[in-house]
C-alpha cells in the first residue's frame, strides 16, 4: 500500500470502529414471572442504557429469542409454569442458541442447585436481591465477551473482512431478505436487484514464487483495503479462498455492478505493492452473476464462478457477466 494511501486506510478503520460502535446496543431478554422483579430488573438495566424485554410464559420463549434477537438471556429459576434451568437445557441443543450468554438471576441459594444449573447450561449465577451495579457489569462484559469471540470467529484474520462461512451466509441473508421484500410488495425488481461478482488474483502462484508468500500476503490484503475503500458499508465483501473475493451488491443491476469492479479492477492493476527491490503490480479477474436470474445464493456463485473461469480462458484482467 502506497504511503500516500496509508492516512485514507487508517481513516477507514477509525470510520468502520465508529460505525459498529454506535449500532451496538445490548439487548437483554428477562425471563421472570415476578412483576416487582422484572420492574426492578427493566429499571437497573435501563439506567446503564441497556435494552431489555421481559417475558414470563414459557410458551413465549422461542417467539421472543427469534424476534427480540437479544444478545443475552436473563433467566429466573422458578416460575409457576416454567423452569428456568429446562428452557436453558433445551436452548443448548439448539444450534442457534448453543452460545448465547445466558445468566441465572435466582433466589436459589443452595449451591447444589446452582452447580446444577450451570452443569445444564447457563453461564453464570447472580443470587437475588442483586446488586445493581453488578448485574449491569455482568451483562455488559458478558455481551462484549461474546461478541469479541463471534467477531473473531466471522472475520478473516489477513484481512478483516468477512471469512469464507460468514460470506456464505451473509449472501444467503441478503437473497432472503430480497425475497421477503418481493413476496410482500408487488412492483418487485429495481430495488430488488442483487450482483454478485467472484473475483480472483491473476497468477497469484507466481507472486507466491517470485517474491514470497510474505509479499503474496501483501498483495492480498492491498485488494482488501482498495475493496473496503471503495465499496459502499452495505455491500458484502468476503475472502472467499486464499486469494479469491466474493462480493454482494445489494440494490445493483449487473450494468452497474460491471463497471463498478471494472473500475476497480483498473485501479487495482495500478496499485503498487511493495517487494524487496521496488514494486510490483497485480491484476485481478471477476466473474459477475445476478438476482433475479439466478435466485438462489449457491446458484449465484456457481454462475458467477463460471463467468470467473470464462475471464479467466480469456486471457484474466477481465470482468465477465
Ligand atoms: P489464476 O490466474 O488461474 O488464478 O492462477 P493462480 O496462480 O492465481 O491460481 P492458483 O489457484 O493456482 O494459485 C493460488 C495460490 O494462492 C496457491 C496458494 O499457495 C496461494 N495462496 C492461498 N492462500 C494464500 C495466502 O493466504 N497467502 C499467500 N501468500 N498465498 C496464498
Ligand atoms: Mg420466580
Ligand atoms: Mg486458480
Ligand atoms: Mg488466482
Ligand atoms: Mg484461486
Amino acid at each position: 500500500i502506497p504511503a500516500e494511501d496509508q492516512p485514507a486506510m487508517v481513516l477507514n478503520c477509525i470510520l468502520d470502529l465508529v460505525q459498529t460502535k454506535e449500532q451496538e446496543q445490548y439487548r437483554v431478554l428477562v425471563v421472570e414471572d415476578s412483576r416487582v422483579a422484572v420492574a426492578l430488573i427493566q429499571r437497573t438495566l435501563a439506567q446503564h442504557g441497556i435494552d431489555t424485554h421481559a417475558i414470563n410464559d414459557p410458551g413465549k420463549l422461542l417467539d421472543a429469542l427469534e424476534s427480540y434477537k437479544p444478545d443475552l438471556v436473563l433467566m429466573d429459576m422458578y416460575m409457576p409454569r416454567f423452569n428456568g434451568v429446562e428452557a436453558t437445557r433445551v436452548l443448548r441443543q439448539m444450534a442457534a442458541y448453543s452460545s448465547l450468554p445466558i445468566v441465572y438471576l435466582s433466589g436459589e441459594s443452595e449451591v447444589g442447585m446452582q452447580v446444577e444449573a450451570l452443569r445444564l447450561g447457563g453461564d453464570q449465577f447472580l443470587m437475588k436481591p442483586f446488586n445493581p451495579v453488578l448485574l449491569a457489569a455482568v451483562v455488559k462484559t458478558r455481551i462484549e465477551r461474546f461478541r469479541e469471540v463471534r467477531r473473531s470467529t466471522r472475520l478473516d484474520g489477513l484481512t478483516g473482512l468477512f471469512n469464507h462461512t460468514a460470506a456464505k451466509s451473509r449472501l444467503k441473508a441478503l437473497v432472503n431478505e430480497i425475497d421477503d421484500s418481493a413476496a410482500t410488495e408487488s412492483e418487485a425488481l429495481r430495488g430488488n436487484e442483487l450482483t454478485v461478482a467472484m473475483i480472483d488474483i491473476d497468477h497469484f502462484k507466481a507472486i507466491n514464487d517470485t517474491y514470497g508468500h510474505p509479499v503474496g500476503d501483501q498483495v492480498i490484503r492491498g485488494l482488501a483495503w482498495l475493496l473496503k475503500g471503495r465499496l459502499r458499508s452495505i455491500d458484502l465483501i468476503g475472502r472467499y479462498g486464499g486469494e479469491e473475493f466474493l462480493i454482494a451488491l445489494p440494490g445493483v443491476g449487473p450494468d452497474k455492478a460491471i463497471a463498478v469492479i471494472d473500475r476497480i479492477r483498473r485501479d487495482f492493476s495500478g496499485l503498487p505493492h511493495a517487494q524487496p527491490d521496488g514494486a510490483l503490480y497485480a491484476t485481478f479477474s471477476a466473474g459477475i452473476a445476478s438476482y433475479p436470474a439466478m435466485s438462489a445464493a449457491a446458484a449465484l456463485t456457481e454462475a458467477a464462478d463460471g463467468a470467473l473461469l470464462q475471464a479467466k480462458r480469456l486471457g484474466r484482467n477481465r470482468v465477465e457477466y
